[in-house]
C-alpha cells in the first residue's frame, strides 16, 4: 500500500491544533517555572512517567495541563496513531524511496510476524541473527584463526555514517560488557590517518576487518576497505588470507563478491533498514563481537519494549511521543534553534554524536511528503557532551546566554564503576543543574548574598531554561537498546507533525557524487575551464600545486 499522500494534508501552519498552540504560546509562554512549581507542589512527582524501565521527569519544562494536552490533540490531528500503525505494518512511508521502514522488524522477537508485501520478514531477521551468532562464537572463542592459524584479537569496522556511529556508539556504551582482550576500532574518515592511526600498532595476523556498508559502493569506506586489503596482503602475503581476515555487512553481495569477500563471509540486512537505524542489524557485528550474542540480544530486547510502548500506549503516557512532541512545542512555538543531550556517563559518550545523525538526517528537511515548503521550522540541531565536562565549558551559555537551549539529562541509578563517592557527586551535578537551569538565581537572592549592587545583574540567573531527566536504573545492554528506541521515536513523531519524510537522505547522496567528479580532476590535468565557479577553480589549482 502507497504511503504517498495524494492530495496535500493542510498546511501544518493552517491546522486548527497548530493555532490553538500558537494561542495557548502567547498565554503562556512567559510564565516562570518557579511560578508553576510554587502553583502546584505536586508538579514534581505529577509531570511524570514511568515506562519500560525508564523514568522520565519533564515537569522542569515550560509546559502547563493544556499545553499536553493541546500537543496531544496536535499528534491526533496529525494522525501520528495512523502512522505508528503504518510504519509497524511494513506500509512505504519513506514516500521519496519508495520503501518501508521497519527497523522495528530488527528486534522483534522470533515467533512475532512484520509483513512486507504480505511476507513476514521476521523469519530473515532472526536467521541472519543466527549466522551472526554462530560467527562471533568462532571468533571469541579462538576456533575462527587467522591466516596463519592465530586467533583473532582486533576487530575493525570500517564504515561511514550509519555504518559507523552507530557501532562506535555501542562499543563505547557499552565496554563495561565487553571483552577487554580483544581491541575493537573504527575506521570512518577517508583521511588516511584514520586508518593509519588504528592500525600501527596491530598486528595483521591478529586483525579482522568488517567492512560494513549497506551500498558497498560508498567512496570513502571502499577506499579505506582496499587500503586495510592492502595494509593485510603486505604482512600475510596471500590473496587467501583475505577469507580470514575480512567480513562484510551489506545489502550488495554483487559488489562483496566485487571486491573479494567470499559471500559465506557477509551478513545481509535489507533497503527497509535505514542506514541511522540499523545498528540492531547485521551492522552491529562489532558490537555481538564485543558483548556477545546474549548481550546483543539483550539490546534488542530493550530496543522492542520501547517499540511496544511506543506503538501502545496512549500517548500522554508515551515517552517518545511526549518527548518528541515537546521538542517541536520549543522548536516552533519558542523559536528553540538547538536541543542539548547531556549524559550523565563516560561510557555514552559517544551517544550525542549518533544522536546528531540520527536527529538532524532524519529530520534535517524542507518540504512535506508531497513536496510542499513545511512552512514551519523543522529539525532542530541537536548537540551534547557527557555529563559533567559540559559544566565546564559551554553550560555558561545555557544558564545566562541569550538563547533557550532544552536540555536532556540522562543518568543512572547505579555506576558500573563504583569509586568512592564518584557517582554521588556526578548525580548531584545533574540534580543540581535541572535546578539550577528552572529556577535561577534572582537580584534578591544574589544581593542577599553581599554582592555589590554593579555585580548583581552578572550573578543573576534568570532560569525558566527546561530540561527534561532522564533516570535509569543501570546502563546495561537492555537499557542502551531502550534510550536508542526512544530517541529514534522522538525523531518519528517530530516528522510525523512536520509531515516529513524522516527516513530519506538526498543531501547525503549528493555529497557522494560531488567529490567524485572533482578527484578526476585533481588527479587528472586539473578543472576544465568553466567547469566550476572561480572561487573553487583557484582551490584546486593551489591545491595542485602544493601537491607539486
Ligand atoms: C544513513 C545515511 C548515511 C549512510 C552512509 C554510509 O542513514 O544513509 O549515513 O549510512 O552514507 O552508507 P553505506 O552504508 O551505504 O556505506
Amino acid at each position: 500500500m502507497s504511503a504517498i499522500p495524494r492530495t496535500a494534508p493542510t498546511p501544518l501552519a493552517e491546522r486548527p491544533a497548530w493555532r490553538a498552540l500558537l494561542e495557548h504560546h502567547k498565554k503562556t509562554g512567559t510564565l516562570h517555572l518557579r511560578d508553576l512549581f510554587a502553583a502546584d507542589a505536586g508538579r514534581g512527582e505529577r509531570l511524570t512517567l514511568e515506562a519500560a524501565g525508564l523514568y522520565l521527569d519533564y515537569s522542569k519544562n515550560r509546559i502547563t495541563d493544556e499545553t499536553i494536552a493541546l500537543l496531544m490533540g496536535l499528534a491526533s490531528e496529525c494522525g501520528l496513531r495512523e502512522r505508528i500503525a503504518a510504519m509497524f505494518s511494513g506500509e512505504k512511508i519513506n514516500v521519496t524511496e519508495g520503501r518501508a521502514v521497519l527497523h522495528v522488524a530488527l528486534r522483534a522477537p522470533a515467533g512475532e510476524r512484520m509483513l512486507l508485501d504480505g511476507v513476514d520478514v521476521v523469519p530473515e531477521v532472526q536467521a541472519v541473527l543466527a549466522r551472526m551468532t554462530a560467527f562471533c562464537d568462532d571468533v571469541r572463542s579462538g576456533s575462527w584463526r587467522g591466516h596463519s592459524g592465530r586467533p583473532i584479537r582486533n576487530v575493525i569496522n570500517i564504515g561511514i555514517g550509519g555504518s559507523d556511529l552507530g557501532p562506535v556508539m555501542a562499543y563505547e556504551a557499552l565496554r563495561h560488557y565487553s571483552r577487554r582482550d580483544m581491541t575493537f576500532r573504527f575506521v570512518s574518515n577517508v583521511d588516511g590517518t584514520d586508518f593509519a592511526e588504528a592500525t600501527r600498532d596491530l598486528d595483521p595476523g591478529e586483525t579482522l576487518f568488517i567492512v560494513c556498508s549497506k551500498t558497498f559502493t560508498t567512496l570513502e569506506t571502499l577506499t579505506n576497505a582496499h587500503t586495510a586489503r592492502e595494509w593485510a596482503l603486505r604482512k600475510l602475503g596471500d590473496e587467501r588470507a583475505i577469507r580470514r581476515h575480512f567480513v562484510a555487512v551489506s545489502t550488495n553481495a554483487e559488489e562483496v563478491a566485487k571486491f573479494g569477500i567470499d559471500p559465506q563471509n557477509m551478513f545481509g540486512f535489507w533497503d527497509w533498514v535505514g542506514g541511522r537505524y540499523s545498528m540492531d542489524s547485521a551492522v552491529g557485528l562489532s558490537t555481538m563481537l564485543a558483548i556477545g550474542p546474549e548481550g546483543f540480544r539483550a539490546m534488542l530486547a530493550g530496543f522492542h519494549a520501547m517499540d511496544e510502548h511506543f506503538r501502545s500506549a496512549p500517548f500522554e503516557r508515551n515517552l517518545p511521543a511526549l518527548m518528541g512532541l515537546l521538542s517541536v512545542w520549543y522548536n516552533d512555538f519558542f523559536g528553540a534553534q538547538t536541543a542539548a543531550v547531556f549524559p550523565y556517563d563516560q561510557y555514552l559518550k559517544r551517544f550525542p554524536a549518533y544522536l546528531q545523525q540520527l536527529t538532524m538526517e532524519s529530520n534535517g528537511k524542507h518540504v512535506t511528503l508531497t513536496g510542499a515548503p513545511v512552512g514551519v521550522q523543522t529539525g532542530p540541531i541537536y548537540w551534547g557532551e557527557p555529563g559533567t565536562n559540559g559544566q565546564h565549558s559551554f553550560y555558561q551559555l545555557i544558564h545566562q546566554g541569550t538563547r533557550l537551549i532544552p536540555c536532556d539529562f540522562i543518568g543512572f541509578g547505579k555506576t558500573l564503576n563504583p569509586l568512592g563517592d564518584h557517582h554521588n557527586l556526578l548525580m548531584a551535578n545533574v540534580f543540581a543543574q535541572g535546578e539550577a537551569l528552572a529556577f535561577g538565581k534572582t537580584p534578591e537572592q544574589v544581593k542577599a548574598e553581599g554582592t555589590p549592587d554593579w555585580l548583581v545583574p552578572h550573578r543573576v540567573f534568570e532560569g525558566n531554561r527546561p530540561s527534561s531527566t532522564f533516570l535509569l536504573s543501570e546502563l546495561t545492554p537492555e537499557a542502551l537498546g531502550k534510550l536508542v528506541a526512544l530517541y529514534e521515536h522522538s525523531v518519528f513523531t517530530q516528522g510525523v507533525i512536520w509531515q516529513i519524510d524522516s527516513f530519506d537522505q538526498w543531501g547525503v547522496e549528493l555529497g557522494k557524487v560531488l567529490a567524485k567528479k572533482i578527484i578526476g580532476e585533481l588527479e587528472g590535468s586539473g578543472p576544465a575551464p568553466g567547469s566550476h565557479d572561480s572561487s573553487t577553480t583557484a582551490l584546486m589549482e593551489r591545491y595542485r600545486k602544493q601537491q607539486g
